[in-house]
Parts: C-alpha cells; structure tokens; sequence
C-alpha cells in the first residue's frame, strides 16, 4: 500500500513537472568549507518587514538543499547574517569590510567572512533580493569565499504586464488560465499566489499589472478594487506593488459621466476620487498602465485631446499618492496610410517635453509587434525630455506559444544593446533603459508575461528561463544572455559542467533558429491571422490593410520585401543618421534585416553568393535542422534532468521541428507563386500543395483575443 502510494505521488510530484522554477531548492553536495557550517546559526534583523519571508526561504533552502534545520538565533553575530545596513554593529563593522560598498536602494551586499556571510542592504527588499542571490549561489555551487557580491538594481520599476482577463481567460497567454481566481477573491487565496510573489522576488521584479491592456473597466469598481488588495497584501512582503490597467472610457462607463474628456473637470475629479479610493485600501498601489487610441481602446483622441493630455490626466491624479502612468506608444491607426511602422514615431515624438514626471512612455522593443526579429524601435533616444521603458513579449505570441523552445535574452540582449547613436556611439537602448542616457530618475522595462495555470507556469519548461531571463534583465540591462543562459540552467535542473557547456550554447542559439524558420531575412508579420498560429504569408483579406501579412512582404513577380529606404515609406529615416544611412543601402543593411528595409528582387546576389530566393529557402532549411540537432542534443542530457521535464521537452521539441517545417514549406510554396523558381536543393519539394497549406485552419488555438467591450 505504502510503496504504491509512493509511486502514485512520484507520478504526480509538482516539483519534478517544474512548479518549484529556478528555486526548488535541489539538493548540493556540502562544498569543501562547508554549506552546513554556514547554516548552522542565522540571525535575521528583526526589525525589518519581512523577517517572516526571509526566514521562510533560508528555512526551505536550507532543508531541500542541506537536509537542516537552521537555528535562528538573536545574536547578530551568527555563521549567517542579514541585517539592515543601518543596523551593523561595531563587531559586525570589524568583521566584514563593509567600507567600501555602494548601497542604493532595493540592492544588497553579501559579504563572505571566513566560514560565515553577512547579507546587507539599505531597505527589506534589498535584504530579501540579497537573500535570495546568496541562496541561488549556493544552488549552483559557489564557493563560500567567492560569494563576494554587490549589486544595485539599474532600473527602478521592473514589472510583469499580466494580459489577463477578468473572466481568467488570458490574451496571447499558452499556460492555461489565468491564475487570478478573482471569483474566488478576496476571501480564498491561492498559495500559489505566494509562490508567483516568490519567483518574482527572487529574480528581482518589483512590480506587476494584473490585468489585461485592452482593458475591463470592472476592476476599478468597489468590490473588485478588495480582490485587488488582497493580492496586494499578499505581494508587499515580497516587494511587489500591483498595478492595473486603466480603461480609458471608465468614467463613463462606471462613473455615470458623459465624457471621458481629460480636459473635463468632472472627468479629472472622477479619477482623482478613483485614486484616493485605490490608496485608501492600497497605500502602495502603483499606478495605471494605458493602452490607448490603439487597436480600437478608448483614449483622448476620442475627444480631439493629445496622448500628453491624456496621460497627464492620470499622472496628476496619482502624483499625490506617488503612483505612476505607464502610458504606450503601440499605436497605428486604420486612418493613417503611412507605413505602421512609423506612426509611432510620428505620433509621439513630437509631444517630447511634454509628459508629466510621473509619466513612463512604454514602448515595444520594435516598431511593428514582438516579431522574432525587428530593429530596435527608432522611438528610443528620440525623446530627451520624456521617461521611456522598453515593453518586451515573455509570452511567445510570434515565436511558436508555449511549444517552441526560444530562449528570449538573446532577443531582449539584442535591443537593448542597438546602438541608437543619439547622443553619439554607444548611445544604446540600456542607457535610455537605465535613465543614463538622459538623467531619468523614473525608469522601467516591463514583460508581457507568459505565466499561467499550468503547473509548471509557463507552459514550456524552458519558457520559466524567459520570464527569468526578463528579471534578471530588467535588473541589469547589461547582463549578457550567455550568462543568464548558464545560471538558469544551473539553477533549474544541474551545475554539471558537461550539461552547462552542451546546453549553453544551444538555448543561445535557439532565438536565431525561430527566426530562420519563421521569418528569415527580415521578413515580418506573416503568421496565420486572428490566432497568430503558424504560417499565414497568404492573408490579405483582413478588415485593416495592416492587419494582412501582404501588407508587409510585398511579394510580387520583382522580388520581396517591404521598401523603407527614402525611395519607399523612408522608415529608416526616423532612426538616427548612423543608422539611417546603414539601413538605407541595401548594400549596408545587415542581411537579417534586409527584407524589412527594401524591397528585393528574387536574383539579388546576397553575401552567402546565392541569389536572394536560394538564401530563402537554404535559411528556412537551416532552422528545421537546427531544431532536430537541438532534439539529438537534448537526448545526452536524460540524466540531468527529472523524467518528467525530460519526456515534456522532448514531445514539444518533436511539435517544434514538425511546425518548423511546416512554415519552411508553405512560406516556400507561397512565395514560389512570385518568385517562379524552383526550390533550392537542400530543402527538398514540400509534402503538399498551397491550396493544402491554406485550408488549414485553427478554430481553437490558444490565447486569441476574447471580445474586447
Ligand atoms: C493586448 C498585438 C497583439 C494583441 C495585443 C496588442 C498590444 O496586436 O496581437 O493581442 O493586445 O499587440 O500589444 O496591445
């Protein structure tokens, strides 16, 4: 009976299917120095906030990864101690070198001593982030001496954009539901509510929107602003404040006015009687993010108002509680002809100046829509006197749902590192991230996550390492790709050098796979309409011209690509000159961009010396062999992994080079209507014909949009 009971909760242990994250807190052989002398007396300040959440998570460490119990002890001079900095006593003072640290908020110091450690930070969180480094250390098999870390956050909101819907169904979500179960709040509190504030905190993000941009104004009403606080009460230990969406149209629509003018006192005053109500139960609430006169949102050009008044409205109506507007610019009109591509730009740059302080700009890394690859947005730097954070996608609404293995830093990496050439070279996407650039205090990166009701979060095992990599990230937009990479996978499932070296290197080059197989040469936008499901080059029946993907390949008998250089819609003139002049010349710009910036004929001799439509089809090749050398690969590392996780990866990676080739061949077939050349040797003929390609269709993929109000 015992042993069978066994086996039945072997088969459905959480942990082994990826619930625990990056901190399950696996086992580690005591080092030579000695973990378990480290744990033997922790003193916690007990003056601080959270002491109840530190201890928790040095008491769970401690047992999953060393079988003990620690003994928490009041004496400051402990083997393990984390105190406010403020706080330090003389004997402490003498012990660690603490001189020559740099605090800022929310960062922390861990200072290794001969066998003991001293955690310190200016305020909790930084104490509860620092507590968290120091265990993900160990974890991975630091030694106790080189523990030595000091680090400051580099931007100060890091947040999660949650599109969830009130009904938990969740917009470009791939993980199940939503795990707002706001039916059931405020009364009944999931525990994985705790867990989500958990993981977040220990990668550092401070921040999160519960709910979706296309926005339901319901959450701002009485009963549903309690569910919300009890999810803040549960998330401010952690360090998270909860933010939420704001509807642009709510006055009206819950408040019983007429307009939703910004420029009407009514209107003013009804928001602002909405934060003091917000701040009464939520003193930390964070502020609203606000998707606008977009995709058919509500904003202030309803009323012929600028997206400056609009978001000045509601800056002014949280400054005195210190929230903040988190206002996008991921906007493109059905009226405006011009390339959507530059309407952002247009739109908003000229309104430089003239945001509130409390007000961020978010603007998408690029300038269509979280495609596998687009330059970096030609809006960053462009905006001296205005606050502006970058939006990434964590949820892999482009790049293949919660099936294809993409390990996203790499992309996130590749903004932020763009050169916008602002304020000369070296002007990159982290300085105006991190406010360097033009002395911001207010700054952010937000993720649009990809966590859901699935146990293991995300949908894809390896889809934990993006929403983790988003963290780290956002904590330090510098960090390289390749190091999130390795820490990840030490973290998660081995800190076996031999795993580390193979899987390294292939989840870097996982990014690169998706785009030769989906979108090669800088192609966009070509995805199956409505669901974003698979490849759709064909679509040119949507009600808007920028909806259809013809709209952005412009295929024809001449050859493919859509024209931005000046003889075209002159896109690359929004970038600055350096990278204007690069982008403008089909000879300068860079191949993976090419079929973004011009318009290319089907024989133009690329780099590789074959012509523009062999170097399609060898590339879309290239990527459908990619995924099945990752599959060879990922068949070595049985033994790192649980068996689970192991048989999970390995189903999906067999969908993925199915779905790979899938794309190869209709893209391939479609444009072979225009190009009239027979297929490169290397891919093969497709299995099917294009009519077979076209009538595939996918009434219930996940995550399409749910009717908006
Ligand atoms: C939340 C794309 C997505 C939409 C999303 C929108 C946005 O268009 O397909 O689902 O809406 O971006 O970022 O607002």
């Amino acid at each position: 009976m015992i042993a069978l009971f066994l086996v039945i909760s072997k088969g459905f242990c959480m942990q082994d299917q990826g619930y625990g994250l990056w901190f399950d807190y696996r086992p580690v052989t005591e080092n030579t120095i000695g973990y378990t002398t480290l744990f033997q007396q922790v003193h916690i300040d007990p003056e601080i906030s959270n002491k109840a959440v530190i201890q928790n998570e040095i008491e769970l460490a401690a047992f999953g990864m060393l079988s003990i119990q620690p003994e928490m002890t009041e004496a400051s001079s402990a083997t393990l101690t984390i105190i406010r900095y403020d706080r330090l006593n003389k004997e402490l003072l003498q012990a660690f070198d603490v001189n020559n640290i740099s605090l800022k908020p929310e960062g922390f110091a861990i200072l290794p001593g001969s066998r003991t450690v001293l955690i310190t930070a200016l305020d909790d969180a930084g104490l509860l982030y620092g507590t968290y480094r120091f265990l993900q250390r160990i974890q991975s098999g630091a030694i106790i001496k080189n523990l030595k870390e000091i680090s400051n956050p580099k931007v100060k909101v890091r947040i999660l954009n949650h599109w969830d819907n009130l009904d938990r169904t969740v917009e470009r979500g791939y993980a199940g539901s939503s795990i707002w179960n706001w039916h059931k709040l405020p009364e009944y509190k999931d525990p994985r509510y705790t867990d989500y504030a958990r993981a977040n905190a220990s990668i550092g993000i401070n921040s999160t929107v519960l709910t979706n941009v296309n926005a339901n104004a319901l959450v701002l009403t009485p009963d549903w602003i309690k569910k919300v606080k009890a999810l803040a009460d549960i998330f401010r230990p952690y360090g998270i404040r909860v933010y939420l969406t704001a509807r642009f149209s709510a006055p009206m629509e819950i408040g019983n006015l007429q307009t939703a003018d910004p420029l009407d006192p009514a209107v003013k005053k009804w928001w602002a009687d909405k934060c003091d109500e917000l701040y009464k139960l939520i003193p930390d609430f964070g502020g609203f993010l606000v998707k606008a006169n977009s995709e058919g949102q509500p904003g202030p050009q309803n009323y012929g108002r600028t997206h400056a008044e609009g978001a000045n409205m509601l800056a002014d109506a949280l400054a005195p509680h210190g929230g903040i507007v988190m206002w996008r610019a991921f906007v493109y009109s059905e009226h405006d002809r011009d390339d959507r591509a530059k309407q952002a730009f247009s739109e908003f740059v000229p309104l430089d100046g003239t945001f509130r302080k409390n007000v961020l700009l978010q603007v998408k890394n690029g300038p269509i829509d979280f495609q596998p690859r687009e330059p970096f947005h030609p809006m960053f730097g462009a905006m001296p006197k205005t606050n502006m954070m970058p939006e990434f996608q964590i949820t892999q609404e482009y790049l293949g749902f919660s099936t294809h293995l993409v390990f996203l830093p790499k992309l996130f990496e590749e903004t932020l590192d763009a050169d916008t050439y602002r304020q000369g070279s070296g002007s990159t996407v982290s300085k105006v991230t991190d406010g360097s650039m033009f002395g911001n205090a207010l700054t952010g990166m937000a993720g649009v996550s990809n966590i859901g009701s699935d146990i293991n979060w995300t949908g894809h095992p390896f889809a934990q390492a993006n929403w983790y990599g988003f963290g780290r990230l956002a904590w330090d937009p510098y960090l390289d790709s390749a190091t999130i990479a390795r820490e990840w996978l030490a973290l998660t499932y081995s800190q076996e050098p031999a795993f580390l070296d193979a899987m390294t290197p292939a989840l870097l080059q996982t990014r690169e796979t998706v785009v030769k197989y989906m979108t090669p040469l800088g192609l966009h936008h070509i995805m199956n309409a409505g669901h974003h499901y698979g490849p759709g080059p064909w679509i040119d029946q949507m009600s808007r011209d920028d909806w259809n993907s013809v709209y952005y390949h412009k295929a024809d008998s001449t050859g493919l690509g859509f024209d931005r250089s000046s003889k075209g819609s002159n896109a690359t003139s929004q970038y600055a000159q350096e990278i204007a002049s690069l982008y403008n010349d089909i000879k300068t710009c860079p191949e993976e961009l090419l079929l973004w910036f011009h318009h290319v004929p089907w024989n133009y001799k690329m780099k590789n010396g074959e012509t523009l439509w062999n170097s399609l089809g060898i590339t879309y090749q290239e990527g459908v062999d990619e995924v099945a050398n990752l599959n060879k690969l990922w068949q070595d590392q049985k033994k790192y992994v649980p068996e689970p996780e192991f048989n999970e990866v390995s189903m999906l990676l067999e969908i993925q080079y199915k779905e790979a080739c899938w794309w190869r061949d209709a893209c391939m077939t479609y444009f072979q209507k225009f190009s009239h050349r027979p297929f490169p040797e290397v891919m093969g003929t497709p299995e099917h014909d294009l009519n077979y390609y076209k009538s595939l269709e996918f009434p219930y993929a996940p995550g399409i949009r749910p009717k908006w109000n």
